[in-house]
């Protein structure tokens, strides 16, 4: 991975080699970490993070699913990210909060061991790759079900949940595909490994409702707002499998991936990315870059410090 020089772990800005836990941290042990992936891109009026709030609005709410409270509020966190990108003096990077249990205690309930946060800022380029982001990806159906809210919480961002999508995402690649898409437990369509879904069938834009056991996802949340904005029709229903087949268009949504079209589903090929996921696409681009007038709104500006400061 590309690094940078410095990580903020605690309160603290430490190099970056020097951010590092105890082997005995509970959440290394037990999977007990909440995390956000945001983005940060340049913009005119310099850095700008994407959604910054909400982001770590919903990193508060995972924690609290889980039962444990983070020791910095969101202002504290959204002022410690500034910071660190001013410190690390990035333009364009990604951005990874992480709570997790640390060194204290073993065992299931251990409220002794402390809450740990970090977050690192880094540059990340789009997870499926430029080549996928304008020609589509080849996607493949999970044979793993995706978490159920009968055992674990989709609408957190938790660590150890993330087995499943490493499951997912190692037997799609090792097939040779670019990404899984995982059915929930009763086979309706649910989510990429770290994207959400979006289905496009004569002319009305479908993606699955939050009872498909998916996350909550801020892309998905802006791509709706931005496709109702055009004009465009979106549902929010349950997908069937044989759907993503018959679609006319089919692309993913993620802060990592950002908008990717899908050109084949099990080998069932959707052809060159439409007209509708092209439309989204572009004005998502515009959003993401401050090139968007009307959705300005949704990004943080990183103030620089000038010399004279
Ligand atoms: N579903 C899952 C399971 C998921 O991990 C993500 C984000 C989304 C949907 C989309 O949510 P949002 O980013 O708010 O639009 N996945 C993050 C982590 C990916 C990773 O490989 O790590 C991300 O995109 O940052």
């Amino acid at each position: 991975m590309e690094t940078a020089d410095t990580i903020w772990q605690n309160g603290e800005f430490v190099p970056w080699d020097e951010a590092t836990t105890h082997v005995l941290s509970h959440g290394l042990h037990y999977g007990t970490g909440v995390f956000e992936g945001i983005r940060c891109y340049e913009t005119e009026r310099g850095p700008a993070v994407f959604r910054h709030r909400e982001h770590l609005d919903r990193l508060q709410k995972s924690a609290e699913l889980y039962y444990f409270q983070l020791p910095y509020s969101t202002e504290q966190l959204r002022e410690a990210t500034h910071e660190l990108i001013r410190r690390n003096e990035l333009g364009s990077c990604y951005i990874r909060p992480l709570a997790y249990r640390g060194y204290g205690n073993l065992g299931l309930y251990a409220t002794d061991a402390p809450i740990d946060v970090i977050v690192a800022a880094f540059p990340w380029g789009v997870y499926l790759g430029e080549e996928g982001q304008r020609h589509g990806i080849r996607a493949r159906v999970s044979s793993w079900r995706t978490i159920s809210g009968d055992s674990l919480i989709p609408h957190a961002k938790a660590a150890g949940q993330y087995l499943n999508s490493v499951l997912a995402k190692t037997e799609a690649t090792n097939a040779g595909y670019d990404e899984a898409i995982l059915l929930d437990q009763y086979g309706r369509v649910s989510e990429g490994s770290g994207e959400n879904v979006f289905v496009v069938r004569d002319g009305t834009i479908c993606t699955p409702p939050h009872t498909a056991a998916i996350l909550d996802g801020i892309t998905r949340n802006s791509v709706v707002q931005i496709a109702r904005d055009l004009g465009y029709t979106v549902e929010e229903r349950d997908i069937a499998r044989a759907e993503l087949y018959l679609a006319d268009e089919v692309f993913l949504t993620g802060t990592a991936a950002e908008l990717v079209p899908v050109r084949e589903v099990d080998d069932h090929p959707l052809g060159e990315p439409g007209e509708i996921t092209r439309v989204i696409q572009a004005k998502l681009d515009d959003a993401l870059h401050g090139r968007a007038e009307e959705y300005l709104e949704w990004l943080d500006f990183v103030e620089r410090i000038t010399a004279a400061a």
